[in-house]
């Protein structure tokens, strides 16, 4: 490893069994989930406790050597994998719930708790947490709290952001800042935990998270409701948020995913041919909300045909065949994940405009297209482009910029995106997010690649 001494001044902080450095150990660490993204770790790094990691940045820092934090690894815009030879910050040793407060309805989790460890801790507690998602068994609060990560219950509860209450995390230089004692108001100057919400691991590494917990709404049901065109199911989306005040998700699925999904998994067609999309909508409520989801899904156009499942197997089954669609997509070759926001009014439009702008770049792409509707947030996919040929992301990010939406909804920018930030951020958010890096990491150790464009 390079400089020479690093390695031997990191296993003395966290013990020689913490810091890998052989090719194959690291190679799991060093690659995205799609593996699109590949890149090679000078060595990773799995501190056991804040202290550690405050000692390992300092290390890196007097070295000079970049650091890449990396919780579950989950994310899928190339943001926490060492692509220029790193360190790797592994967090998830970091894996306890400290503490959980039943009467303020919080919970203090450190970074490599999962997400779905997390939900069962707040259960415990007779809570839940707000923020879902598919990856939820390898996802981490961490890496949740750095990308600011959506998921599927954003429509009711906001997005990690909205359930964080404070952070501790260590900067560059080894200081560690702490605020978790969960005061809902706490009007004492700026927002850090919220700053650091998104940075992606170029201003701090979190180590743990004060997070809000919701109510438990034990009570749910799923439909699955089949539309003749894409238009009336996005629009459908758009009319349960008025109409059925306990929904818990709107997930938007096209006919051609579905088909991919149903035939990678092997599960049967969910309705006869004639379907064009699909939402897949959930109610959940202290009463049972059926009658109310019913009712709203009754009074929906466009609607062709139903299912609805109560008792939890068959609303897994159901769930299945949005759930499935990441896996389904990477079983044909790492895809070009392009997760945007469009504005509410123009999200069927863009739905309808992907395909031609694809095809004019990379006429033998494929674009795939499912999302969390209510929130306008589509993950474009596009399979069979080359990992490195960025056409049909400059060709997909410039349609959402031109549309008014964002190239990054809830996955973060990523080294994936970094070169597009511009689209949606002015020279001077730019030079302001510049002048937050330089005083929180001057040295530029923090995941440089990562987020910001190159000045
Ligand atoms: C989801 O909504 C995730 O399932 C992943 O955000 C999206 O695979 C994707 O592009
Ligand atoms: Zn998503």
């Amino acid at each position: 490893m390079r400089p020479a001494g690093l390695g031997e001044r990191l296993r003395a902080v966290v013990g020689p069994g913490h810091v890998l450095t052989d090719a194959d150990t690291t190679a799991g660490y060093s690659v995205d989930w799609t593996g699109r993204f590949r890149g090679k770790a000078a060595a990773v790094v799995r501190p056991g406790s804040t202290d550690e990691v405050a000692a390992v940045l300092v290390a890196c820092a007097e070295a000079g050597a970049a650091v890449v934090a990396q919780g579950g690894n989950t994310g899928l815009v190339g943001g926490s994998v060492p692509l220029a030879g790193e360190v790797v910050l592994s967090l998830r040793r970091l894996d306890r719930v400290r503490a959980v407060d039943p009467v303020a309805g919080q919970v203090t989790a450190e970074a490599g708790v999962t997400i779905a460890a997390l939900h069962s801790a707040a259960a415990g507690a007779g809570w839940d947490y707000g923020v879902d998602l598919a990856a939820r068994d390898t996802a981490t609060v961490g890496g949740s709290v750095a990308t600011n990560a959506g998921g599927v219950r954003v429509v009711r509860h906001g997005d990690t952001r909205r359930q964080l209450l404070g952070v501790e995390a260590v900067l560059a230089d080894g200081s560690v800042l702490s605020h978790l004692a969960g005061l809902e108001k706490d009007n004492t100057g700026y927002d850090l935990a919220g700053l650091l919400c998104g940075s992606e691991g170029t201003l701090a590494v979190v180590t743990a998270a004060r997070l809000r917990l919701v109510p438990r709404h034990d009570q749910r049901v799923v439909a699955l409701a089949a539309f003749a065109a894409a238009d009336a199911a996005v629009a459908a989306a758009g009319t349960l948020r008025r109409t059925l005040p306990e929904l818990d998700a709107a997930e938007l699925m096209l006919a051609a995913g579905v088909d991919l999904v149903c035939s990678q998994l092997g599960l049967p067609r969910p309705f006869a041919a004639g379907v064009a999309a699909y939402l897949l909508v959930e109610a959940a409520g202290a009463t049972d909300p059926t009658d109310a989801l019913a009712a709203a899904v009754d009074g929906l156009a466009g609607v062709v045909d139903v299912a609805v499942a109560t008792d939890p197997a068959r609303r897994v089954a159901l769930w299945r065949y949005r759930e499935a669609h990441t896996e389904a997509i990477n079983a044909l070759g790492p895809p070009h994940k392009l997760d945007v926001t469009l504005p509410a009014g123009g999200l069927s439009a863009f739905l309808a405009e992907v395909p031609g702008a694809v095809a004019a770049v990379a006429p033998e792409a494929r674009a795939w297209l499912f999302g969390h509707a209510a929130d306008g947030n589509v993950h474009v996919n596009v399979t069979g482009v080359a990992p490195g040929d960025e056409q049909v992301d400059d060709a997909v990010l410039r349609l959402v910029a031109a549309a008014g939406g964002s190239i990054s909804a809830e996955h973060g920018v990523g080294t994936a995106k970094r070169r597009w930030l511009h689209l949606n951020r002015s020279p001077a958010e730019l030079a302001a997010m510049w002048a937050v890096k330089d005083a929180l990491d001057p040295a530029g150790i923090l995941n440089p690649g990562c987020l910001l464009p190159p000045r």
